[in-house]
């Protein structure tokens, strides 16, 4: 007999850097969120959609859990908790190296303690670890709550199956909510402006990729006189302070352009033409204080 379709919305939800935007991509196989080895990568909700042979799941990345010091970070932290509340099932990412259950972890546990939702424990970047240390952490977990499933994986290679595996169990009998071809609700200018965003974040350290955001300015498709198709992009990089304008522009430019090289090179990839990318920097000293672009930016719609 064939098996009923199942679709449903599920969502990932973990302390900053254990690995949550890694495993979306690879479970989604494409570049949908940016990575970062710092904290606080993911500032919104990203959704993604799966497509399997018997299941659509449609999965949302949501910002790490941290200690807020803005107005943005505190933005950040409610959508993690408001996504739990809205759907079928929670994938909660824990790092494999923790030995204990730290205060973010505890945070995140008694929401979902609270919730009464069904829950996989994902326990990430198993490559750091002993099989032993693994073996008590999970006995640890086990004793908090009736996990559906506790999965060990090292997101940054291929695992993806058996948590597909185990999300479809947990999914209601539904329709295809999504076109096959659809594998994200973000925009091109959204895609863009993340991409800029990681970049950043890989050549630049300390807090300066932490007071960096990105505005697309224009986006336009054309034709060049050859007649091949072209992207117009023009971006915007707004940071803190005069210094940090320096440090992203480097000398002589370098460090922008470096930035923004890499950059096109993902985005030709991604969009599959070619790109011409222009970027700015520009200082905003207080934009992550400032509700009405958060709200615009990032708050959860
Ligand atoms: N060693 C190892 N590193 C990993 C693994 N999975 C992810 N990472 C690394 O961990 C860092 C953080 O990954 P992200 O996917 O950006 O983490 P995140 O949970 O989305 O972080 P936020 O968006 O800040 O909440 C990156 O440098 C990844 O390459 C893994 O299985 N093993
Ligand atoms: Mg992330």
């Amino acid at each position: 007999m064939e098996k009923e379709f199942k679709s449903g919305f599920v969502s990932l939800v973990g302390r900053t850097n254990v690995g949550k935007s890694t495993l979306l991509n690879n479970l989604v196989k494409e570049q949908v969120a940016i990575t970062a080895n710092k904290t606080q990568t993911t500032r919104t909700a990203i959704k993604a959609i799966i497509n399997n042979k018997n299941s659509q799941i449609i999965i949302t990345d949501t910002p790490g859990i941290h200690k807020p010091k803005t107005k943005l970070s505190q933005t950040m932290i409610d959508t993690a908790f408001t996504m739990l509340g809205e759907v079928d099932c929670i994938l909660f990412i824990i790092e494999a190296t923790s030995n204990e259950i730290g205060k973010g972890d505890r945070r995140i546990l008694d929401k979902i303690i609270e919730s009464k939702k069904p829950c996989i424990l994902i326990i990430n970047k198993v490559d750091l670890v002993e099989k032993e240390s693994l073996l008590a952490l999970i006995d640890i977990y086990r004793k908090e709550y009736d996990f559906s499933s506790i999965i060990p994986i090292s997101a940054l290679n291929d695992d993806s199956d058996v948590v597909i595996e185990e999300i479809e169990k947990l999914l209601p009998v539904g329709p295809k909510y999504y076109e096959e071809d659809e594998y994200t609700d973000q925009t091109s200018r959204q895609l863009a402006e993340e991409k800029i965003r990681e970049k950043a974040l890989k050549f630049l350290n300390d807090e300066v990729p932490h007071g960096v955001y990105v505005e697309v300015e224009k986006f336009v498709d054309r034709k060049t006189s050859k007649g091949e198709d072209i992207i117009d992009i023009d971006a915007i990089i707004y940071c803190l302070r005069e210094s940090h304008k320096g440090i992203i522009i480097g000398k002589a430019g370098s460090k922008l352009k470096q930035i923004s090289s890499c950059a096109r090179m993902d985005l030709e990839k991604m969009f599959g033409v070619k790109i011409n990318l222009k970027v700015w920097v520009k200082v905003k000293s207080d934009w992550q204080e400032n509700e009405n672009l958060i709200n615009r930016k990032f708050k959860l719609k």
